[in-house]
């Protein structure tokens, strides 16, 4: 190996890289304003999530080297506030043998404090010859900064009968003083939920199929989560399915019985429907909230996928979505709500509380803003139209349209018209039963628009690559009048470079 390469498995190595590549990249016009991205190259999944002495830890799967993926490693941040993030050096390189293929690398998992230090647990991915081999491995940390890889690595290898190459994703939690450790794992073409437990975080010992896909649920599940919610001791699985079609963000209600390792659900949903976003990860912070944070984009396998839009030519790619709170329902579905903090980016209100009469056919411009928060409620007694459409990132003769569609009780999200690079229309069934009001929050930042629905019940982000200049906002009324109440917009603040 020459020099250059040897000094690329250090995390010196790597941290001088990142610091000489990212002056080209920081101020680039296609990044971000608010939302969390890589310094330099790619990033996707979020791992590790974890309020850890007082402060958010984010890490993620990144190469540094390329704005594609490749020989993953775990990038890190740190932030008081989930607005603002201050980049660290990357916590994981792909450098031991059961990790370092460039194919693979060091693989999705979490992070658990034990003993006072930070652990991580993650998959290493390589391939000696004869196939990829995903085996669970750990590393730690004293200072939650610089990681060291457990010498006994790996600590899991896939089971008899399972796919190796389908075998991973860890996400470890404590349960009455027991480490537990969820793994997606693949037999004979349908996914299962492994469960393991452990007093250490180095021996694991096998529980179970927590849970498991009779093909109705996908052949296999990555980055599974799993966590408790409520006051009714109920749990929650949530996972990201491979082979089930336009559902990616799927979550399960039930309940589970540690005694047999078993989760059974009563509930199935979705954490978003929108193209762009992936290997959601959720952790409970100092003030006792479930958080949930996605990739914010897709894979080249799903169905309507594209591609990972415009900004490697900037010399990055990857963004995550807005931190959402997650909330259960009367019902035990879900709702997912972006956190608080996220208004105090707000600067004075373009718009500050105002009620819109819209008759059939009329189309109002209510404001201006590519980084921005656009709140309003639908007023749905007063309502007579079929759809209230919503325009966003307007100008250049083109937009994104979202289309409240009452008549057929739906959310579109069309992105055909938006940028000249992204395509498809997602779609949203909306909760019209019985509803007076329905709350809306729109979240726009350069390349992202994230609609929360119903008090956060139907969350779509979807990925716009437009020009900063094309920021129009408009409201139109469909077949009759609407009433849109209490409207108001922000611009926000930059929070990230
Ligand atoms: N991404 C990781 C895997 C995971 C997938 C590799 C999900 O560990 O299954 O970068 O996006």
């Amino acid at each position: 190996m020459n020099q250059l390469l040897a000094r690329r498995k250090t995390c010196e190595g790597v941290t001088d890289y990142i610091a000489q590549a990212r002056e080209g990249v920081l101020d680039a016009p296609m990044r971000q304003h608010y939302h969390f991205m890589p310094e330099v190259g790619w990033m996707n999944d979020p791992n590790g999530l974890i309020w850890f002495r007082g402060r958010y830890h984010l890490f993620f799967q990144y190469n540094p080297f390329d704005a594609f993926w490749g020989m993953m490693h775990w990038g890190h941040a740190v932030s008081d506030d989930l607005m603002h993030w201050e980049y660290l050096p990357p916590a994981l390189i792909p450098d031991q043998p059961c990790d370092d293929h460039p194919k693979g690398g060091c693989f999705s998992g979490s992070a658990i404090e034990h003993d006072g230090k930070l652990y991580l647990v993650y998959t290493g991915t390589t391939n000696e010859g004869d196939g990829f081999k995903q085996t669970q491995c750990v590393a730690w940390s004293e200072d939650g900064v610089r990681f060291e890889k457990y010498a006994g690595n790996p600590v899991l290898t896939a089971p008899a009968g399972y796919d190796p190459a389908n075998f991973r994703d860890p996400r470890v939690f404590a349960h009455d003083g027991v480490f537990y450790m969820v793994v997606g794992a693949k037999k004979s073409e349908r996914a299962q939920a492994l469960l393991y437990r452990s007093e250490d975080l180095l021996q694991w010992e096998f529980v179970n199929v927590l849970a498991e896909s009779r093909g109705e649920l996908g052949y296999m599940w990555e980055c599974p989560d799993f966590f408790p919610l409520g006051d009714e001791g109920l749990y929650v699985l949530m996972f990201s399915p491979m082979g089930l079609g336009e559902r990616k963000t799927v979550y399960l209600v039930g309940e589970m019985d540690f005694k047999t390792g078993r989760f059974s659900h009563h509930i199935s949903g979705e954490t978003d429907w929108g193209f762009d976003c992936y290997a959601p990860q959720s952790f409970l912070d100092g003030k006792g909230r479930r958080l949930l944070i996605g990739w914010a984009n897709a894979w080249d396998w799903m169905p309507w996928w594209k591609d990972w839009g415009p900004t490697y030519k900037e010399g990055w790619c990857g963004a995550m979505t807005l931190p959402r709170e997650v909330v259960m329902l009367p019902d035990h579905t879900l709702a997912f709500r972006p956190v608080q903090e996220v208004e105090s980016l707000r600067d004075l209100p373009l718009v500050d509380g105002c009620d819109l009469l819209l008759k059939g056919g009329e189309a109002r411009a209510v404001g201006c803003g590519a980084a921005a928060e656009l709140d309003f409620t639908l007023d749905l007694a007063h309502t007579r139209a079929s759809a209230v459409l919503l325009r966003l990132r307007v100008g250049n003769g083109r937009a994104v349209e979202v289309a409240f569609d009452l008549a057929n009780a739906e959310l579109r999200a069309d992105r055909n018209n938006a940028d000249g690079w992204s395509r498809g229309t997602c779609r949203a069934p909306l909760p019209m039963k019985g509803r007076e009001t329905m709350e809306v929050r729109v979240f726009l930042d350069m390349d992202s628009i994230e609609i929360f629905a119903d008090g956060g019940r139907v969350c779509q982000s979807l990925n716009v690559f437009a020009p900063a200049e094309q920021d129009g906002i408009e409201i139109e009324a469909r077949g009759g009048e609407a009433s849109v109440r209490d409207l108001r917009l922000w611009s926000l603040r930059r929070s990230i470079h």
